[in-house]
């Protein structure tokens, strides 16, 4: 029964609890990218998280493949007001990328090839939380989605995913990235519209 009322647009929250606030449901994939999209292979990518002490950890690709690798379902919501639901990612949790990280910081910057930023509390980015995703839908991630691998933090509005990301540097506070420094909210909590501020 829901995948029939799914099919039709313009439905809202009250009529689908599944969808936050202020958002309409889509059934496409659209791109929202705020500069060009980085051509980045898998040879060359490379993630790394550092912290206050100087202490950088690195994978490559072959690195990222060794990991536990998970299939997530989740709805996501892009706070240009579209919702998705139940969209089929695989990724590396970032709960298995931070263990054994030692930092006093709780708060961390997303860093994307391109140069895009955006800022999250670590505690956002773990206990299941937060992955680094890199095939949607059963394929590989397409370079406009953020291919090689993008970040997918579906619990917070869709601009946190940093697409193409490349690292995560921990910080003292909770710094503005690229869209929070443009307005958008510093959080992002679709349930609660946090959309600008
Ligand atoms: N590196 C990078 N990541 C990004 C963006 C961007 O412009 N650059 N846009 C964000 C925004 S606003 C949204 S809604 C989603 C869009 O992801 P999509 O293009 O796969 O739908 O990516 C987010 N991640
Ligand atoms: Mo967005």
């Amino acid at each position: 029964m829901g995948i029939i009322s799914r099919a039709f647009t313009g439905r809202s929250h009250n009529q689908d609890p599944s969808l936050p606030p202020g958002q309409y449901l889509t059934e496409d994939f659209p791109v929202l990218s705020a500069g060009p999209t980085p051509r980045i292979s898998r040879d060359e990518w490379e993630f790394t998280i550092s912290t206050e002490t100087g202490t950088v950890r690195r994978w490559d690709w072959s690195a990222l493949m060794e990991l536990p690798i998970e299939d997530v379902t989740t709805d996501i919501h892009c706070v240009t007001r579209w919702s998705k639901l139940g969209t089929s990612w695989r990724g590396v949790s970032v709960d298995t990328l931070l263990d054994g990280v030692e930092t006093h910081n709780e708060f961390a910057m997303a860093h994307s090839y391109g140069g895009y930023t955006t800022n999250v509390p670590l505690a956002d980015l773990r206990n299941g939380q937060a992955w680094v995703a890199f095939e949607f839908d059963g394929e590989s991630l397409a370079a406009e989605h953020g291919g090689p691998a993008r970040l997918l933090i579906p619990h917070l509005y869709f601009w946190k995913s940093a697409k193409w990301v490349t690292g995560l540097a921990t910080m003292e506070h909770d710094d503005p990235g690229f869209w929070e420094q443009n307005g958008y909210h510093l959080y992002g909590d679709p349930w609660r519209e946090q959309r600008y501020w």
